[in-house]
């Protein structure tokens, strides 16, 4: 029995290794030739912690193969990226990537094997590509036209990872199983069995899509509501890092963080399908979506106004520093990050007064290549006037709070117990 894991990124990289490191046979498909000769030589193309050990391991092993062209499989897992179409207001979903996957595996499909789509996906999307499998290939009977007689197995079982931590959450967290008929199900239960300890709970494929897209609306919208919180404590002169703490006391109360804006390919993505199939009824889910998407405005606003109030002392035009690039504390990821997005605004506004701390990369992204340096924080604590802290990451925590500088502390690392406004400098360090 082996597997062929279709998309071989963030999800399906180590969703392939932690099924060959419990001794499945898999195959890893993808149409990225360099990464798909990266990982032959045992080596990784995506950072995540603890992958590159367990991926050497599996390729030496002679576990895990990967390769641009479809190969039999008895099952086949597709992790693809479902994005939503840039062009129109409607924020559609884009699935393409999915149909030229189920394009890619139709021709080597045979009688009894399962097919699973795992990436995050509109309501609908399964039964959809079932239907592009059965068009490909008439000779087999799939779960919409022979239940649960169907040659073909389909599911929906939406990975739930969280970057960083993806070895362990693989193995660790509950599973939806969401089978087109309960055979489906079943099936796809038996196979995330061999290597997942957390429970595997069947449902049918559409609540399944549903499931997925909740649980990231649900953080979005906490988010959003954080976001909102610190927008009206800032105009009442009261410090929300305090206040959400406070507020937190209560046993029925649990606020998440405010931030520069949320990042990341999933939470500021996914709702975004529930909105495009529902726009009347999704008002909450959109509402989050534009609070959290208009938070870099608001952040850049409140450099604007640092940079006004300096320029008012006179003197040498203000040195800006902007500590973090990545969407989230301690990786290096810069994908849809809004410290990356506010970063590159700040340096076109300001040419040559803007220097960069991110203590997670060496050379600076392309777009700010040339046009600004990378600065350690202690350097840039001493030169700058003004300070932008976009990133809770550890090595900010633990360097005490700059003193001199008018900081703009989006994450509460520094003012957590002061106002986010500039005007509220200097800083108080936390206790
Ligand atoms: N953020 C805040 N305040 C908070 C928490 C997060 O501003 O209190 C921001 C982060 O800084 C970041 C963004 O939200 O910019 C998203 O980060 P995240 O850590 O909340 O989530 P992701 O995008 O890394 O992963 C999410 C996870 N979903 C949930 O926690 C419900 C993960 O389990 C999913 O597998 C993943 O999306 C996915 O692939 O869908």
């Amino acid at each position: 029995k082996n597997i062929c894991m279709v998309g071989l990124g963030y999800i399906g990289l180590p969703t392939a290794v932690v099924f060959a490191l419990r001794g499945v046979d898999v195959i890893g498909l993808d149409v990225n030739a360099r990464a798909v000769e990266t990982i032959n030589q045992g080596k990784t193309h995506i950072v995540e912690p603890g992958l590159d050990d367990a991926l050497r391991r599996t390729v030496q092993a002679g576990r895990l193969r990967a390769t641009t062209t479809p190969e039999p499989a008895d099952a086949f897992l597709i992790a693809v990226p479902t994005p939503f179409l840039s062009e129109g207001e409607g924020h559609d979903p884009d699935l393409s990537y999915v149909k030229s996957a189920a394009l890619a595996i139709a021709p080597v499909l045979k009688k009894g094997d399962l097919v699973i789509l795992e990436s995050t996906s509109p309501v609908g999307a399964t039964e959809q590509m079932a239907a592009w499998l059965s068009a490909a290939r008439p000779d087999l009977t799939f779960p919409q036209d022979a239940g649960e007689d169907s040659d073909i197995r389909v599911a929906h079982c939406p990975e739930r990872i969280l970057p960083g931590h993806a070895l362990t959450e693989l193995v660790t967290n509950d599973r939806i199983i969401g089978g087109m008929t309960e055979a489906c199900s079943t099936r796809a239960r038996k196979l995330y069995k061999l290597a997942v300890e957390g429970d595997c709970i069947e449902t049918d494929c559409r609540t399944a899509e549903m499931a997925k897209l909740t649980e990231n609306s649900f953080r979005d919208v906490n988010i959003a509501f954080a976001n909102e919180l610190s927008l009206i404590c800032d105009r009442q002169n009261i410090n929300v890092w305090e206040l959400i703490r406070l507020a937190n006391r209560h046993p029925r109360v649990n606020i998440l963080q405010p931030g520069p804006g949320v990042g990341g390919h999933c939470i500021a993505v996914d709702p975004w399908f529930i909105v495009s199939q529902s726009p009347e009824e999704a008002r909450i889910i959109r509402a989050a979506r534009e609070i959290n998407d208009n938070k870099p405005e608001w952040v850049l606003a409140k450099v604007h106004q640092a940079v006004a109030e300096h320029a008012a002392k006179g003197g040498a035009p203000a040195r800006i520093a902007c500590f973090g690039l990545a969407f989230k504390p301690n990786i290096d990821d810069l994908r849809e990050s809004p410290a990356l997005s506010i970063a590159t605004r700040l340096v076109q506004t300001y040419p040559g007064q803007v220097d960069i701390v991110e203590p997670y990369i060496e050379s600076l992204p392309a777009q700010l290549e040339g046009k600004t340096q990378l600065l350690r924080p202690s350097v840039a604590a001493e030169t700058c006037d003004i300070i932008v802290l976009l990133v809770d990451h550890d090595d900010f925590k633990s360097m005490p709070a700059p003193r001199n500088s008018t900081v703009i502390d989006t994450r509460g690392v520094w003012v957590g117990h002061d106002a986010v406004t500039p005007a509220a400098a200097p800083a108080k360090a936390e206790p």
